[in-house]
């Protein structure tokens, strides 16, 4: 299949790339790097996202030149002959970069959620790599792009976000090795950590302290909530959770941790963490959404009340008789 990417990429003559709403760092990350291996190529390509880069990966080289919402992303983007996807488990994570005119035209599906539609006219899934940088770093080296400190420093960004910061349990030792291999290419991993995980503005700060007054423990299901008046009153322009989730995912007594998102446009995005063992993706996919086992989300068309009891009561069933790996269980 890696092939056929590779063939696609070859012939295209101007590229769009897209990757998810609500980016992340390896959203960025993978998107930047596939756009300098097209820029050494000498492809004419435009790299897209529905929502802004966050700020914290605005540091990577490139990163001004990504085309965002919100409101229309493209305008006039007749002239493309190739899509490619980045990172996105189906279509709809495409959002607003992904609009009519390019419905046409044939679609390159590069992702590694194991919750994948398989929506392109190619897909290339892989769901024994933690991210999609690493599958960006196998289509640079199979176009015969030579790996420079520039796009090393993009797709390092993206194994570092989603392995958060070779932390989570399982990171397969091929996604160590691509590490390694950026990191010799000349990317810095001290720098890469600093920016993905030790640097927040204080709206981010702010927007913690009131979500985290709305604490529960339900049995094992730690969960909180942010709403809209929350974001205004601390300014927190972002549609996500500021990485709460990951924050309430930590605590002992809890399995699975859930954030409720109020969005400006009154749905609910809901996002999920849970322990080795608890899968959460089962659930996201049933309700619209995808992801990882230990990492997924989705967005309700409902207000919180009811997104809230209706993911609570969905968790609880998905979940039961599921137990917390322990670390001497073999894995
Ligand atoms: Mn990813």
């Amino acid at each position: 299949v890696k092939e056929a990417v590779v063939r696609f990429i070859r012939d295209a003559r101007r590229v769009m790339v897209i990757t998810h709403v609500s980016p992340d760092g390896d959203a960025i990350g993978s998107l930047l790097g596939l756009g300098w291996a097209l820029r050494r190529l000498g492809k004419e390509h435009t790299l897209a996202c529905a929502d802004p880069v966050p700020k914290r990966f605005t540091y990577l080289p490139g990163s001004e030149a990504i085309v965002t919402g919100p409101g229309p992303v493209l305008s006039g983007s007749g002239e493309y002959d190739l899509v490619i996807s980045l990172d996105c488990a189906d279509l709809q994570r495409l959002g607003a970069a992904y609009d009519e005119s390019l419905a046409g035209l044939p679609l390159v599906n590069i992702d590694h959620h194991v919750t994948n539609t398989h929506f392109g006219t190619v897909n290339w899934t892989d769901t024994g790599v933690a991210s999609a940088g690493e599958m960006v770093l196998e289509l640079v080296e199979s176009l015969g792009v030579p790996l420079d400190a520039d796009i090393a420093l993009c797709l390092l960004n993206g194994i570092v976000t989603d392995t958060r910061g070779f932390r989570i349990p399982n990171t397969p030792l091929r996604t160590m090795r691509a590490a390694l291999t950026l990191m010799e290419a000349g990317a810095q991993l001290p720098e890469v950590t600093d920016h993905v995980f030790n640097r927040r503005p204080f709206s981010d700060v702010c927007l913690w302290a009131k979500a985290l007054g709305g604490l529960r423990l339900d049995g094992r299901i730690i969960w909180s909530q942010i709403t809209r008046t929350m974001r205004q009153e601390c300014a927190f322009s972002e549609n996500g959770d500021a990485g709460l989730v990951n924050f309430l995912g930590t605590t002992d007594e809890a399995d699975v941790a859930i954030v409720f998102i109020e969005k400006d446009d009154g749905r609910v995005k809901v996002e999920m963490r849970s322990v080795p063992g608890v899968d959460v993706s089962a659930v996201a996919l049933n309700l619209g959404g995808g992801g990882h086992p230990q990492a997924a989300g989705c967005t309700l068309d409902s207000d919180l009340d009811e997104a809230r009891e209706r993911v609570l009561r969905a968790v609880k069933e998905a979940t039961k008789g599921q137990v917390r790996k322990s670390w001497s269980a073999e894995s």
